[in-house]
C-alpha cells in the first residue's frame, strides 16, 4: 500500500483514540507484535487501544475502507499466533474496555468488558458468593473477550463446560461498525440464529466482542487436591474415569508426566508431591458447598488400585496452591527451556493413554533429537503435547501429531483454536464441505476479509 494511504490511515486512527492510544513506534509496539511463545511475530502498522465501542466501530470503518487488516487483541496470551500481526496489519488492542457491572445477585449473572481479565472477573464474581465457571493459568492476563473469542477450555470443563457454555449475551462490532448487543442474559433464548456462541471460537474473524454477560456458578466453601502417581497413562485414565463417576464433587482431572515434573521442580523451585517418583500423575480437585468434599474423596481414593506412598493430599488453601503448581506451571517451564512447539489436541476417552503414549514415539520419529513433554485435562480428552527443539517454522513434529490425532479420531484444536498454526489441518479434520460452510459465514460476516486475516483460513 502506498506511503501516504497508510499515513491517511495511521492519521485517521489518532483522531479517533488519542495519540496516545495509537502506537507506531516499534519499541511501542513490540509486546503486541510477538506471541506469548515467541514463535509467532509479525510488524504492525499500528497498535490502536479503542476505549468504547464507538471507537472500535470508527476503526474498524477506517481499516476497512483503507483496506487493511485488522487482528483484535486482548491479553496475548493465545498460544497458536492469532493474537499478533502476519505484516502490515492494525493490531487493536481492547484492554481498554475494561468495566465490570455489578454482579446481578439473584440471577448469579455478570456483564463485563472484553478487556477485563479473568483474574478480574473472578475477584468480582467471588466478593458476591459465585465464581466464574472457567479457570485457567493465564487468568492474570487473558481477558474474557479473548477467551470467549477462543471458546477457551482450561481446568474446570469437567464439571462447568467450556466458555461458550458460560455465555449468555454478547455485544460485539462488525467490520461496518454496526453493534449487535444483546445482554439481558437469560439461560433460555431461542430466538433465531446463536449469533453469541458463532462468535466463540471464532478467533477475531466475524466481529470485535466488545460486552459480554456471563452466567456464574456457585462458590465452593470445601475443596481438596490430590496428585496420585501411576505405573503409565492407561492406570490413570482409567483412575480418572472411576473418580468421575464416583464422585459428583470432581472440578478437575489433570495429567503430568515424571518428565514434566522435573522440569517444573528445576525451573520453579516447586517441591515434588511426595518421595517416590512415578511414570505418570493425576491431580484431582474436589470442591462443594454443603460438606468437606475430602471424606468422599478419601472413600474413592480406597476404592483404588494406588498405592500410599504415591498420593499427596491438600486441604489448606497454601497446600493446594502447592500441588496446583505442578501442573499449572509446565506452560512457562516450557518457555524457559525453549520456543516450544504446542499441538493442543483433543481424542475420544478411550484412545487417550493411547495418545498419550504415541505422541512421544510419534515425535521421536519425526526428530529424532526434539524432546516431547505431555499434560492436560484428561476429564476432557484434552492433551497438550509439547515440543523442544524443532526450530519455530520447523512443522514437521506438528505434522506426525496432528496425523496422529486424527488417526485416533480426535480434533486437532481441542481448547486454544486454529489460530495461524494449524490452518493447513482445519480441511484434514473437519472436512471440504463443512470448512466450504464456515468459509460462506466468514463471507457473510467480512466480504472484505479485514478481520485476522490468515487466521483459521488461509488468506
Ligand atoms: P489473545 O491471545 O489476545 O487472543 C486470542 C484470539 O482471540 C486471537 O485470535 C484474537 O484475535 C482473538 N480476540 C481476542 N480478543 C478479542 C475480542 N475482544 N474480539 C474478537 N476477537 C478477539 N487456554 C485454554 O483454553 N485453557 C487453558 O488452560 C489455558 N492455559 C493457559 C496457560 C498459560 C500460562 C497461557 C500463556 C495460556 C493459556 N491458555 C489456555 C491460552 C490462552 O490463555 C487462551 O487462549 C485465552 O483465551 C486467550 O485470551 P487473551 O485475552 O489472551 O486473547
Ligand atoms: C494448560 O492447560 C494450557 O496448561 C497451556 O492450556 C497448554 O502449555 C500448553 O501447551
Ligand atoms: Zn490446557
Amino acid at each position: 500500500m502506498r506511503h501516504d494511504m497508510t499515513d491517511a490511515l495511521v492519521a485517521t486512527l489518532r483522531a479517533i483514540v488519542g495519540d496516545q492510544h495509537c502506537l507506531t513506534d516499534p519499541e511501542l509496539r513490540a509486546s503486541y507484535e510477538t506471541d506469548w511463545t515467541r514463535r509467532f511475530h509479525g510488524e504492525s502498522l499500528a497498535v490502536v487501544r479503542p476505549g468504547s465501542s464507538a471507537d472500535v466501530g470508527a476503526i474498524l470503518r477506517a481499516c476497512a475502507d483503507a483496506g487493511v487488516g485488522v487482528v483484535p487483541q486482548g491479553g496475548n496470551t493465545g498460544l497458536v499466533g492469532g493474537s499478533v500481526p502476519r505484516g502490515g496489519e492494525v493490531v487493536m488492542s481492547l484492554l481498554r474496555l475494561d468495566e465490570i457491572d455489578e454482579v446481578d445477585r439473584a440471577a448469579g449473572e455478570v456483564t463485563v468488558g472484553a478487556g477485563v481479565t479473568l483474574a478480574r472477573a473472578q475477584q468480582t464474581a467471588r466478593a458476591a458468593g459465585w465464581d466464574v465457571g472457567v479457570d485457567l493459568g493465564a487468568r492474570d492476563s487473558a481477558t474474557i473477550g479473548g477467551m470467549v473469542a477462543t471458546n477457551a477450555g482450561g481446568v474446570n470443563v469437567v464439571r462447568h463446560g467450556v466458555m461458550r457454555a458460560q455465555l449468555l449475551g454478547f455485544e460485539a462490532v462488525r467490520v461496518d461498525g454496526s453493534i449487535l448487543r444483546r445482554l439481558p442474559g437469560m439461560p433460555k433464548d431461542n430466538t433465531g440464529y446463536d449469533l453469541g456462541g458463532l462468535l466463540a471460537g471464532s478467533e477475531g474473524t466475524l466481529a470485535v466482542i466488545t460486552r459480554l454477560r456471563l452466567r456464574l456458578v456457585p462458590a465452593s466453601r470445601h475443596r481438596a487436591v490430590c496428585v496420585i502417581g501411576f505405573a503409565d497413562a492407561a492406570s490413570a485414565v482409567a483412575a480418572a474415569a472411576e473418580l468421575r463417576r464416583r464422585l459428583a464433587s470432581v472440578l478437575a482431572l489433570e495429567l503430568f508426566t515424571d518428565a514434566g515434573l522435573d522440569l517444573v521442580m528445576r525451573h520453579a523451585k516447586v517441591a515434588a508431591p511426595f518421595a517416590a517418583r512415578a511414570p505418570v500423575y493425576l491431580l484431582v480437585e474436589v470442591a462443594s458447598d454443603d460438606a468437606d468434599p475430602a471424606d468422599g474423596l478419601f472413600a474413592a481414593l480406597a476404592t483404588l488400585d494406588v498405592e500410599e506412598a504415591a498420593v499427596a493430599v491438600a486441604t489448606d488453601a497454601a497446600s493446594r496452591d502447592r500441588l496446583w503448581q505442578l501442573r499449572e506451571r509446565h506452560t512457562e517451564v516450557m518457555n524457559a527451556e525453549g520456543v516450544p512447539h504446542k499441538l493442543d489436541v483433543s481424542v475420544p476417552a478411550a484412545r487417550y493413554a493411547e495418545l498419550v503414549e504415541r505422541s512421544v514415539a510419534a515425535v521421536a520419529a519425526a526428530d529424532q533429537d526434539a524432546r516431547t513433554i505431555v499434560y492436560g485435562h484428561v476429564g476432557d480428552g484434552n492433551l497438550h503435547v509439547n515440543v523442544l527443539g524443532p526450530a519455530p517454522e520447523d512443522d514437521a513434529v506438528d505434522s506426525a501429531i496432528l496425523q496422529l490425532v486424527l488417526e485416533l479420531g480426535g480434533s486437532v484444536s481441542a481448547e486454544h483454536g486454529i489460530g495461524v498454526a494449524k490452518v493447513d489441518w482445519l480441511v484434514r479434520d473437519r472436512g471440504a464441505e463443512t470448512v466450504a460452510a464456515m468459509r460462506a459465514i466468514k463471507t457473510a460476516w467480512d466480504p472484505a476479509g479485514i478481520l485476522n486475516p490468515g487466521v483459521l483460513f488461509e488468506r
